[in-house]
């Protein structure tokens, strides 16, 4: 096994330790899109055990922490674009009842590295708070993700909610996590879906391009 292979293994071990030694060791020769995605799986493949019943919840409680330890230290490394210029502000929020959000906070950090200014609303956020959250910053996005089937619709939920109140045009509303698709997006009229943090920035981009080339 390559050393790629052996920080998702010490990841989805819980290994804390093992998994910092080896990412500090790698992270000047990282390419951050792979090891994202390696992790990403890693941590499905986690969720896969966990549902058979080979490991419990204190041991995908261990991975997630190695994970959110290894993000730490990969974090320095996301170089935020775009300084000077006014940037585009996007709220970001895993939805009420869902407490995942390392999916979340990896999204919100590739956003930020490409020029995107992020409100992070934190986890199991009511919906009500995220439109005002997105209200008060004036932001142009809402992104809301969602790690289980039992809390997807809470995406639904917000977007009826815009309807009602009669803001939907003001925002563009892009969904994501493990459970959700594109065409879960389409059937609750969100604007979009990525399955990652990397297409997440296309998606958005082209959505704004879209909708006056900002
Ligand atoms: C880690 C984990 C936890 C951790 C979370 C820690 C934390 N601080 O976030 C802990 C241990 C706390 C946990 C708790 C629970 N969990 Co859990 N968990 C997971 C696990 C293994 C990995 C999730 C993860 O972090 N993945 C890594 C990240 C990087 O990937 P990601 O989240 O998918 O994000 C990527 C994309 O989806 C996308 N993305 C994500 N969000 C967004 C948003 C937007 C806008 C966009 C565009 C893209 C996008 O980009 C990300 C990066 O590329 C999943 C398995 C899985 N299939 O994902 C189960 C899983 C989600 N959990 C599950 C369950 C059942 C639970 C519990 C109910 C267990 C329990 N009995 O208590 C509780 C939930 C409590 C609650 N109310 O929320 C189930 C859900 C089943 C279902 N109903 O659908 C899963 C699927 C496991 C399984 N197969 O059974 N969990």
């Amino acid at each position: 096994m390559d050393k790629r292979g052996k920080l998702v293994q010490y990841v989805k071990d819980g290994d804390t330790k093992n998994a910092l030694t080896l990412v500090k060791e790698l992270a000047s020769e990282i390419d951050l899109k792979e090891m994202i995605g390696d992790l990403t799986k890693g941590m499905r493949e986690v969720g896969e055990s966990f549902e058979k019943s080979e490991i419990f919840l204190p041991e995908m409680m261990l991975a997630s922490e190695a994970l959110i330890e290894v993000m730490s230290v990969l974090k320095p490394l996301f170089k935020e674009k775009g300084e000077e210029e006014e940037k585009i502000k996007v709220v970001m929020a895993t939805v009420k009842g869902d407490v995942h959000e390392i999916g979340k906070n990896i999204v919100s950090l590739v956003l930020k590295a490409n020029g995107y200014e992020i409100v992070d609303l934190g986890r199991n956020v009511d919906p009500l708070n995220i439109i005002k959250g997105a209200e008060s910053n004036n932001v142009k996005v809402i992104g809301l993700s969602a790690l289980m089937t039992t809390t997807m619709p809470a995406q639904e939920e917000l977007i009826k909610m815009l309807k009602d109140k009669g803001v939907r045009d003001k925002f563009k509303v892009v969904v994501g996590g493990a459970p959700v698709s594109s065409n879960w997006a389409s059937e609750i009229g969100a604007d979009g879906y990525a399955k990652d943090a990397f297409q997440a920035v296309c998606l958005i981009d082209s959505i704004l391009k879209e909708n006056g080339g900002e």
